[in-house]
């Protein structure tokens, strides 16, 4: 057997394995979600055929002719039965784009359609494109919404990192063919993590925002904003309402941004967003929920104090460490919710709860009391509430082990 035949016996064997390992809980969750042991989607995911040149006359060496880098921010919809993600997908080069990726049961088995999405350009074309978020909208269409960078015009030569973020749009109907709409207007000069609320809001289409006045640094803005617009086709939103602003000495104390579209519950409007702070060894982003009313989408009515998911482990680890990022979730029929989470800007994982556990955690969680005193007198309380449960509970976890 040759050489080239051994290697590529090699790489599809390993893709095999990698795609049909089972995923399994993490032991001992908090209650409130469970990890899972493998990262659902990484670079190694991406199919052989797209990273080599298979013909051993222009490929005699079997080298990586398109490097993929990293595979995260994934956008996430459960299509046909099957569980979809839309992953940032990065080559060596940098450049991101956007490919589907489908599993059988939303924690393995994730395999990347044979190509990537064909996304139209506007009349400005886009340098970069990354973290898709998706809805299903109650006008019959799936919009995708996602950041667009482009070298800021107003950059002197020497600067070649100064850009401009907006909000692109597409939409489709059958997550194959895409059609490309204006970029998003709005009087904020950056916008990132732009997501579609899947109801109409007064006949308008609402959207959560989040307006920023540098490409990095949110400068005055960086809160989660809500507005309307008369119409996707030409989305232009005047009034941007901050909902949920950032604050000082809080997880989201820099910048925060809404996460996928917000799931409707009976209780209200349930919202994934992350937060970030600003450390020594650089920025830390997190994710944390909130509740907002069902009739009234700027009232936020339930905000646990800090994190509800932070880096951990392997996770901490990346491209960009200490970052965990959400762009996708899924609600099953049973109320099963399975969050698509990135960590460090280099792969993907799964973490699975209830609506029901979700619900319990933001309304029963209490609200950040912005001071040490306050958080001492809460951890008090839950200890004068478990004296009377703390020593039956040890003696009967000692007897059972
Ligand atoms: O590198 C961490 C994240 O940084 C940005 O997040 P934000 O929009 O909150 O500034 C995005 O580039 C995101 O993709 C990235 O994961």
């Amino acid at each position: 057997m040759t050489e080239f035949k051994k290697r590529l016996n090699q790489l599809y064997n390993n893709y095999e394995q990698l795609t049909t390992k089972p995923n399994k809980k993490q032991e001992s969750g908090n209650g409130i979600f469970d990890r899972y042991q493998h990262p659902v989607l990484t670079a190694a995911h991406a199919p052989v055929f797209w990273r080599y040149d298979l013909n051993p006359q222009t490929n005699p060496y079997l080298m990586e002719r398109f490097g993929i880098n990293a595979a995260f921010n994934a956008g996430a919809i459960k299509w046909n039965g099957k569980y979809l993600l839309v992953a940032r997908v990065e080559g060596w080069d940098r450049k991101s784009f956007f490919a589907v990726a489908e599993s059988p049961n939303g924690i393995d088995n994730f395999t990347f359609w044979d190509y990537p999405i064909d996304l139209p350009e506007t009349d400005e074309p886009d340098t970069n494109v990354y973290d898709m978020r998706l809805t299903l909208h109650e006008d019959g269409w799936i919009y995708g919404l996602f950041c667009t960078e482009r070298r800021d015009p107003e950059a002197p030569a020497h600067d070649q990192s100064m850009a401009v973020a907006a909000c692109g749009i597409v939409r489709t109907k059958d997550m194959v063919k895409w059609e490309r709409l204006p970029d998003l207007v709005t009087k904020s000069p950056q916008q990132r993590n732009v997501v579609v609320h899947p109801e109409f809001v007064n006949g308008k289409y609402a959207m959560y925002t989040r307006p920023q006045d540098g490409f990095i640094s949110a400068g005055t803005g960086g809160g989660i904003g809500f507005g309307l617009a008369d119409s996707m086709e030409n989305a232009v939103i005047d009034k941007e309402t901050i909902i949920d602003n950032k604050n000082y000495h809080t997880v989201y104390e820099s910048k925060n941004g809404q996460g996928p579209a917000p799931i409707k519950t009976k209780q209200g409007w349930l919202h994934l967003a992350h937060g970030v702070r600003n450390t020594a060894a650089g920025l830390r982003y997190v994710l944390y929920l909130f509740l907002t009313d069902l009739h009234d989408l700027t009232k936020v009515i339930h905000k646990p104090s800090g994190y509800f998911l932070a880096p951990e482990g392997e996770e901490r680890v990346g491209d960009v460490s200490n970052v965990v990022f959400c762009n996708g979730w899924i609600k099953d029929d049973d109320g099963t919710v399975y969050i698509y989470y990135a960590s460090s800007d280099t792969r993907m994982h799964v973490a699975t709860t209830t609506v029901d556990q979700l619900l319990d955690y933001v309304i029963n969680t209490p609200e950040d009391g912005l001071r040490s005193s306050l958080s001492v007198k809460r951890l008090n309380s839950v200890i004068d509430n478990n004296k009377k449960f703390m020593s039956t509970a040890k003696d009967e976890a000692i007897q059972a082990s």
